[in-house]
């Protein structure tokens, strides 16, 4: 069985989101997901999540193509993480290009990284919706 593992904040699950992890099943049989926790969001990532770990974790178990959802809290797990789980492949969106190679130097698993979905991002989402609530404020104080 091979098993994959990929690592992400997952904040306001979107179609770039979905189509990296049906991309990273296909190529396996197994996939976990290591999910930031709130704390690493915040204290390493800089990221305020709009949904808590809590409801970003069952999201994303809902979701056919992943097996396992794991707390994702330092940024040096993965290794320990790779081992214990006897992950086969490491895959993560190239916007991460290079940023992993070493895991492949320090463990048996493939590093891969895919493609990112263009045009859509949790930072685009949550721009997008307060110009849109700027304009209707400003529309019903001008009416
Ligand atoms: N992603 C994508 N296309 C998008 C947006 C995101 O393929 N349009 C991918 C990212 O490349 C990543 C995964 O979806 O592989 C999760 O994205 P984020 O939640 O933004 O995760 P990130 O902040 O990149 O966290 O230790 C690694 C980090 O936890 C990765």
């Amino acid at each position: 069985m091979k098993r994959i593992i990929t690592y992400g904040t997952f904040d306001m699950l979107h179609y770039g989101h979905i189509n990296l992890l049906r991309r990273a099943k296909e190529r396996g049989d197994y996939l976990i997901v290591a999910l930031s926790t709130d704390e690493f969001n915040q204290n390493s990532k800089q990221k305020k999540t709009y949904f808590s770990f809590e409801k970003r974790k069952q999201l994303l178990e809902a979701i056919r193509y992943v097996d396992l959802v794991i707390p994702e809290e330092s940024w040096d797990q993965k290794v320990n993480d790779i081992n214990l789980y006897q992950v086969d492949e490491f895959v993560i969106g190239d916007d991460w290009q290079g940023q992993f190679d070493f895991i492949g130097d320090q463990t048996n698993a493939d590093v891969v990284y895919l493609a990112r979905t263009p045009e859509i991002s949790t930072t685009q989402i949550k721009k997008d919706l307060s110009i849109k609530n700027l304009a209707t404020e400003h529309k019903s104080i001008v009416e």
